[in-house]
């Protein structure tokens, strides 16, 4: 028989029939799932049907993360201390205007900073490590000493970045590569007790976007994080500590990323958090006529918000203020109660 996956049609209605199950011990439910295979064929099933350890996956409780409850969809803010990111570079990149703009952010309503010191957008090239940690390690220390206490991700494919982020007062690793680029990373987040988020990419920077192709791109997906999560947990990092990431825009054209968006809650199979990172991208671009990506607060905030309903429960943004107002209202209409 082919393999099955199990997809939650997700609700979020007030309203929740008896026997419906709660996803991941969050802020949604659902009562039906749908049943996907490799050859296209689909189908559904209600949930009480479900093979337990499906079941289990898709319901417990994701722990306490970075410090952060996972009952209700937390805002990742994105602050890129480059000159060349595709939305934001050279904003953010003096030590003053990051510590600014980082600040900004948690007031904005930022439950987690995300600093990154190289760019991944297409065509980006590898900075070296040595400038990476100049970028990165300064502006983690400085928030610290200023008494920021919000947890704190470093965006880095690399061990040596991470391992000084971590000691200049990072929470959480967030790998665009999945230990893919650089497997030490998984042992010195393993050894630091770190919690990681590992996304996918088809190639790297420099080429991801030239044609990519997929047999099926979300079970492709969700086969390649199953696989990089048996390696963490291999390397030493438990399911209670990962983040998993579909990786919008990393080597997918237009149509996979929205087959991704409709798709997400299967993610929620692999039993560990998951996270979505849409904002400003290009096709947020395309499809809502905004060339400019300081033009795509609006269809970001939007894709954020459809992947909350979704039960997805870190949106990584740029525009936190939009994103965090959006939010609360969606919350209220949901019933969901303010931490
Ligand atoms: N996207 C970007 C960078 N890091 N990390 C995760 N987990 N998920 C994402 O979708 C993701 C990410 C790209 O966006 P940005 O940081 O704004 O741009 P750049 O890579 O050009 O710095």
């Amino acid at each position: 028989m082919q393999q099955r996956y199990f997809r939650p049609i997700v609700q979020t209605d007030p309203c929740r029939p008896e026997g419906a199950l709660t996803l991941a011990g969050g802020w949604t439910w659902f009562s039906d799932v749908e049943v996907l295979h490799r050859d296209g064929t689909r189908g559904h099933l209600p949930a009480r049907a479900l093979p337990d350890e499906v079941r289990a996956a898709l319901t417990a409780h994701r722990p306490v993360l970075a410090g952060l409850t996972l009952d209700r969809p937390r805002l990742m803010g994105i602050l890129n201390v480059t000159p060349d990111s595709f939305s934001d570079g050279g904003r953010f990149d003096a030590p003053e205007a990051a510590l600014a703009h980082g600040r900004a952010l948690v007031e904005g309503g930022a439950d987690i900073l995300d600093i990154g010191g190289e760019s991944t957008r297409p065509g980006a090239a590898v900075v070296p490590v040595v400038e990476e940690i100049e970028r990165t390690a300064p502006v983690i220390s400085a928030l610290r000493a200023g008494g920021l206490r919000a947890p704190i991700s470093i965006d880095t494919r690399k061990a040596a970045v991470a391992k000084a982020a971590l000691e200049a007062g990072a929470d959480l690793v967030n790998d665009v590569a999945a230990f893919t680029y650089d497997l030490a990373l998984a042992g010195a987040a393993a050894q630091a007790h770190a919690p990681v988020c590992l996304m996918h990419a088809q190639g790297d920077p420099e080429t991801m976007q030239n044609d990519p192709h997929y047999d099926n791109v979300l079970l492709d997906v969700y086969d390649f994080l199953a696989e990089r999560v048996a390696v963490a947990e291999a390397a030493g990092i438990p399911r209670a500590r990962i983040v998993v990431d579909p990786g919008i825009g990393f080597g997918k054209t237009l149509e996979h990323n929205l087959t991704l968006l409709r798709g997400l809650s299967l993610f929620h199979g692999l039993g560990c958090a998951v996270l979505l990172g849409a904002s400003r991208k290009r096709f947020i671009g395309t499809l809502g006529h905004a060339p400019d990506p300081a033009d795509r607060g609006p269809g970001s905030v939007a894709v954020a918000l459809s992947g909350a309903a979704q039960g997805v429960q870190f949106l990584r943004v740029h525009d936190i203020r939009e994103t965090r107002q959006a939010l609360r209202l969606a919350e209220a209409l949901w019933g969901v109660r303010e931490a």
